[in-house]
């Protein structure tokens, strides 16, 4: 379906994404924006969860911070990578030692976002701040995927020919607080057909030196103990991850 007419269908239907989740028009981007350059695969990439393949190797590799971490306790890392063929991205998250894997949801859409959970949003075109792909992505490789257009959220949009696979070192959803497991970590891998932008961006198919936006996120734990931590700090006093104007700078490199 043609994305015009796919959201005036569910425009209709449509669901209101919660005022405080957007973005006010008069939030500055800022000059401290982080810059990620995203440089071609240089071999195959098989999505299993394991970030093994030696492609990766080339790829930036980013940490996160933890803006609204109060307090001492254990802060888990996390490190993304991309890259990019002329059919695909890739992206991939590392999130090594965490203790504690949670996560339930296997169906598409589910509200992965209460779980472990890596995320990523595209902004495929920066002239529209108002619109961007979401991806949240739980510890079993379960997708949440949306488009955010003109401030409304359509999970109704599912994006085409996309493969995840997460791969856990443990045992998900022992909790330590019942059982003495004790997990070590888990990582996932997500590939993107590029062709999924095509109808959302003039900037399409993107070239070495091309610009899109992106951030990168984390959740971990349960309420109410969770962990938040992103690539781009968004700068609120509250978490909130659909802040676009802080999406830092994606450029698709050589
Ligand atoms: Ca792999
Ligand atoms: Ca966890
Ligand atoms: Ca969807």
């Amino acid at each position: 379906m043609k994305l015009r007419a796919f959201l005036i269908l569910t425009m209709l239907a449509g669901l209101s994404l919660g005022a405080a989740m957007l973005l006010s028009a008069t939030q500055e981007a800022g000059s401290d924006l982080p810059r990620y350059i995203c440089r071609r695969a240089t071999g195959q990439i098989r999505i299993d969860g394991k970030i093994n393949e030696a492609a990766w190797n080339g790829a930036q590799a980013v940490s996160f911070q933890f803006p609204w971490e109060k307090g001492d306790r254990p802060r888990y890392k996390t490190i993304a990578r991309a890259l990019w063929d002329n059919k695909n991205l890739y992206i991939s998250f590392d999130c090594p030692g965490d203790p504690d894997i949670t996560a339930k949801y296997t169906y598409r859409d589910a509200p992965t976002y209460e779980e472990d959970t890596v995320e990523v949003f595209i902004m495929s075109d920066p002239e529209d701040m108002t619109s961007y792909i979401g991806l949240e992505m739980n510890a079993l490789g379960t997708l949440y995927d949306y488009i955010v257009s003109n401030k409304r959220l359509y999970k109704q949009f599912d994006l085409k020919g996309v493969r995840l696979k997460s791969h856990v070192n443990g045992m998900v959803n022992k909790t330590s607080a019942k059982s003495t497991d004790r997990d070590n970590g888990w990582s996932l891998e997500v590939m993107i057909p590029l062709a999924d932008f095509e109808e959302l961006t003039p900037l399409y198919p993107p070239r070495p030196g091309t610009a899109w936006r992106i951030n990168f996120y984390r959740l971990d734990g349960l309420e109410p103990d969770r962990q938040f931590s992103l690539w781009s700090d968004v700068k609120t006093p509250q978490p909130n991850y659909h802040v676009p104007p802080r999406f830092g700078y994606f450029v698709f490199g050589e």
